[in-house]
């Protein structure tokens, strides 16, 4: 893939406290589609996740749960990787942040900063948050339940008094600003790239690095009293993954990433202090932050305590792999805070993967299958109803590609649907089951303008549902899958043996009581 266009993409390493929910699974599968859809595309993609596995919130955890965190991070990182390969990602490498090659890049990057100047001793005396693994301003804080301090995010928080090492975040203000400005892109969607901006301009304090008040951490090094920050650990992942300290190789192919996905909870670690942290050890920042949304449960928020956590392995084990990674993408604008129900699940998989794009295909199939002798079928003439059919769907991959640049799978999959839509409207129109009386060499051409609407569909479609996009083109004999194989150069070769077709989105039929 030498010279291929490179796209580096990432999901946030997740805390290895807790089980993975359907949080961490949206976001793991955003990325996904992404990778795919750019592999598709003809890029050489590097697609990175894994877990974060120190820090004081973690070091608590194994605390309670009487193992070590060592221990912990063990079990619980096997957990994410496993999701993420029942999610059918295709991850390219997954880093943990005990790994030899995570220390050595971390300690390597904080000596730079060391010799830069940004980083320097000093003496921290305020309040943090395990929870958030965050440190918080006075001004900050909120009043909670008998008027006790909490974090904005609601978290609790403790007064810290430490001697500490602090990076010189202050000095920084003016070059982000300036970084933001230059690079309208570099945090999305606009309203967090807003609150990014204002968050900055109202001031940056120093930026606590090292605690002595636990042990579960990188040591600083040259002196082992203090391990490091965690976000400045975790966050470093990014360029651990590539090779650095190492300059050459996968860090020359893949780095500055093409975009870090995160959660909106984690907007100002990778907007705000990571492009800092780069651009003093003389790195350039990621190109592009995107903050998606928060998913409630019934609209509720999902948390342990309330004991309303979704598994993504139930949902997947109760409607289908494909069914779930369509559903996340399509139900909620990205970026937008979606709900999750039952209902909503069944909306749209029996409406849109049942009705919609399954019966299109079941149809269309099993009337090749049963009029044309298992081949598809011969064409004559297009009358402009058949050409319009054929030009919105050979349209369909720049309006795809656009929305993917933007994050907006929400409405790459409508301008799908909008097609699977219309071709369902053109089969009811041409009504080729009464063609195969009046007159058989019509229908061919209906059915296969159909195939060829059908072929570019299962093409765009395989970045968000890889399996049953494969049956689809398994089901049409289409062997070369590759993006650039959309609209007419490529058409459906007429007379092409065909497989029997079978069934690809079955409805999800509710089990009735007794
Ligand atoms: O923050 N809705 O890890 P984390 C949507 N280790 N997304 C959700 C979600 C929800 N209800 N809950 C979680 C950390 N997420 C750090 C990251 S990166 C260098 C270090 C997703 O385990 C979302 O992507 O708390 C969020 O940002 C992430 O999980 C937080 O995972």
């Amino acid at each position: 893939m030498s010279g291929a266009k490179t796209f580096y993409v990432t999901t946030p390493i997740y805390y290895v406290n807790d089980k993975p929910h359907i949080g961490h699974a949206y976001t793991t599968l955003a990325c996904d589609v992404l990778a795919r859809f750019k592999r598709l595309d003809g890029y050489d993609v590097k697609f990175l996740t894994g877990t974060d596995e120190h820090g004081q919130k973690v070091e608590k955890s194994a605390e309670v749960a009487g193992i070590s965190p060592q221990a912990l991070a063990d079990k619980n990182s096997a957990n994410f990787r496993e999701l993420a390969a029942r999610l059918n990602c295709s991850n390219d490498d997954f880093i943990r942040t005990t790994e030899k090659r995570h220390v050595a890049a971390v300690q390597a990057l904080w000596t730079k900063l060391v010799e830069s100047g940004d980083i320097y001793l000093g003496h921290y005396e305020g309040w943090y948050s395990v929870r958030d693994e965050a440190f918080y301003g006075e001004d900050e804080l909120v009043a909670g339940p008998n008027g006790r301090k909490l974090a904005p995010t609601g978290a609790p928080v403790e007064w810290v008094k430490e001697p500490s090492y602090f990076f010189r975040l202050s000095a920084w203000q003016d070059k982000l600003l300036e970084w933001y400005d230059a690079n309208p892109d570099c945090v999305a969607p606009q309203s967090r790239r807003n609150e990014v901006i204002s968050f900055v301009k109202g001031g940056l304090q120093d930026l606590s690095v090292s605690r002595t008040s636990f042990k579960w951490g990188i040591p600083v090094p040259g002196d082992d009293a203090h391990v490091m920050y965690v976000w400045l650990d975790a966050l470093t992942n990014y360029i651990t993954a590539v090779g650095y300290p190492d300059q050459g190789g996968d860090y020359a192919r893949y780095w500055p990433a093409d975009l870090h996905m995160v959660g909106k909870d984690i907007v100002r670690f990778h907007a705000v202090y990571w492009p800092a942290f780069l651009m003093a050890a003389g790195l350039k920042p990621a190109t592009r932050v995107f903050a998606h949304g928060w998913w409630t449960n019934e609209g509720q928020k999902i948390s342990k305590s309330v004991g309303n956590v979704i598994d993504p392995l139930e949902l997947i084990e109760k409607y289908g792999l494909d069914q779930v990674r369509y559903f996340m993408l399509r139900e909620v604008p990205f970026g937008n805070d979606g709900d999750y129900s039952h209902r909503a699940m069944v909306m749209r998989m029996n409406s849109e993967l049942a009705n919609d794009y399954g019966n299109l295909a079941q149809r269309v199939l099993s009337m090749i299958g049963k009029n044309c002798g298992n081949a598809v079928p011969v064409h004559g003439e297009f009358n402009d109803d058949d050409r319009e059919m054929l030009d919105a769907a050979h349209g369909l991959l720049h309006k795809l590609r656009d929305a993917m640049d933007r994050q907006v799978f929400h409405e790459g999959l409508e301008a799908l649907w909008v097609v699977i839509r219309a071709a369902n409207g053109y089969v009811d129109r041409q009504a080729p089951w009464t063609l195969k009386k009046t007159d058989p060499a019509r229908m061919g051409t209906v059915l296969w303008v159909l195939a060829e609407t059908i072929r570019n569909l299962a093409l765009l479609t395989q970045a968000f549902m890889p399996d049953s996009s494969a049956k689809l083109l398994d089901q049409l004999a289409v062997t070369e899958r590759s993006l650039d194989r959309c609209g007419s150069h490529h058409a459906l070769k007429p007379g092409t043996p065909l497989p029997v077709p079978q069934g690809v989105f079955p409805r999800f039929v509710e089990e009735q009581p007794e």
